[in-house]
């Protein structure tokens, strides 16, 4: 096992990282920008390091600053959390031609997933479920009106190098899909550098659900059962639990059994996500591959037990993966809320003076935050201040313990998203468990405040 690891990232997921360090007696070494100086990972690790000004191309995507820092305090391992330099294929080989370990899963697969076209490709061969579009990238509109004519309307342009939402074009009529091409081509062009765009049929009201994966350096993998990530605006998710309510566990199965053929056909090492939508018929296909922890990690740790962050520091430092599929049983139900730093009805971010925190306790409620009571939040990142996260025997439960925990969350000073949760709570459609990717908008439309 390391002896010291690197923390490639701030907030929340930064603290999560330690503790698993701390479980596994390894220590820490925080990075921070100038906007950080009051921040809680700084306080937590063993060592930090300064690597630059707010700006996080200056700071949390500074290379050269974070390869530096690893050096000068001698760690071993540098582990990136989500966003920044997680998902950065250059970035890992820089780190390892310069001998640190990378927690996550090779370049080369980051660099593979990371070009959407070449992913579906990939995914399409080893047999996992694909939506009919693209054979790859298409570069000609001949091409591009062969494929829609053969898939049919509606479909949707996306750049190859874009992903979460990122470079999208939705196509209704054929009359749109030569503008739409061009459109998506040049704005690919200015955002990734990278002008690929390929084409798939567009399921106009599927579900989002994600499957967890762990793979390790010795070809086993096996999958932590899914997320539901349907509730989501502007592709920024808002509330994801676990399981789905949509699937049956013969769904359920046949969703994990696909997930693990992806993680085996990109010889996948770490943890990993599997994205895919469900249509209302109940077939699912494959949409991206996040090759790194994500956000909402935690509901799959509390409905299976599995420490995930301690299970990438541990496949990174070569153990094998010895928990077996059979291994996995998922237990209860689990909800996450992030609390983003925002005004509830405009979305507005609200940066600013936390005067007042008194987190959530009880029963059945997980809170992965590094906020306190006097840390300023800064305007420079994203509005994220920290989870809540609630397990209980059903849904039910899960969702009382939700409203209970957020109901008595004390965070003064700056404007959060908990009252846009606890009307969502209160929604029958979610109550009942019925709705797709399309939920906030219809939501926005109906809620009264
Ligand atoms: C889709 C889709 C429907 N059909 N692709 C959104 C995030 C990124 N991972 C891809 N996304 C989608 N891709 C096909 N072929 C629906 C989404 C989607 C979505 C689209 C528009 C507005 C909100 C959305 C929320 C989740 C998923």
């Amino acid at each position: 096992m390391f002896e010291k690891v690197l923390i490639a990232n701030r907030g929340e997921i930064a603290l999560r990282v330690i503790w698993a360090c701390r479980d596994l007696g390894i220590k820490t070494v925080a990075v921070y920008s100038e906007a950080d100086r009051y921040a809680l990972h700084r306080r937590f690790a063993d060592e930090d390091v300064c690597i630059g000004p707010a700006p996080s191309s200056q700071s949390y995507l500074n290379i050269p600053a974070i390869i530096s820092a690893a050096e000068i305090t001698g760690a071993e391992a540098i582990h990136p959390g989500y966003g920044f330099l997680s998902e950065n294929a250059h970035f890992i080989e820089v780190a390892e031609s310069c001998n640190l370990c990378f927690v996550g899963p090779s370049a080369q697969t980051v660099r593979m997933m990371g070009d959407k076209a070449q992913a579906r490709k990939v995914m399409m061969e080893a047999g996992v479920p694909v939506l009919p579009g693209s054979d790859g990238p298409v570069s000609d509109f001949e091409t591009a009106v062969k494929v829609a004519k053969k898939i049919g309307m509606p479909v949707i342009v996306k750049a190859s190098a874009g992903g979460g939402g990122r470079g999208m074009r939705i196509v209704r009529s054929e009359d749109e899909l030569e503008n739409a091409i061009a459109t998506a081509q040049s704005e690919a062009e200015i955002a990734f550098g990278n002008g690929e765009v390929y084409i798939e049929k567009y399921l106009t009201n599927p579900r989002h659900i994600e499957v967890q994966i762990l793979g390790d350096k010795f070809g086993h993998a096996i999958h932590l059962g899914e997320r539901e990530c349907s509730i989501q605006r502007r592709h920024q998710k808002i509330i994801e639990e676990a399981p789905s309510p949509a699937l049956t566990s013969s769904q359920r199965k046949t969703m994990g059994d696909a997930a693990v053929l992806a993680a085996k056909a990109t010889n996948y090492n770490n943890a990993g996500t599997i994205e895919f939508l469900l249509d209302d018929d109940g077939s699912f296909y494959f949409m991206e591959m996040n090759t790194r922890i994500q956000v909402e990690h935690g509901i799959t740790e509390l409905v299976t037990g599995v420490d995930l962050v301690k299970w990438q520091l541990m496949i990174a430092s070569g153990c094998e993966l010895t928990l077996k599929q059979k291994d996995i049983v998922l237990q209860g139900h689990a909800i996450e809320c992030r609390i983003n730093a925002e005004d509830p009805q405009s979305f507005r971010p609200s940066p600013g003076l936390i005067e007042h925190f008194h987190p959530p306790g009880g029963p059945g409620v997980r809170i992965d935050s590094a906020a306190y009571g006097g840390y300023r939040v800064p305007p420079t990142y994203d509005s994220m201040v920290g989870k809540v996260m609630v397990h209980g025997g059903d849904r039910q439960e899960a969702v009382a313990r939700m409203r209970r925990a957020l109901s008595m969350t004390v965070l003064e000073g700056i404007s959060t998203s908990i009252p846009l949760h606890l009307k969502i709570l209160d929604d029958p459609q979610f109550l009942k468990g019925e709705f797709s990717t399309r939920f906030m908008e219809d939501f926005l439309n109906r809620v009264s405040w």
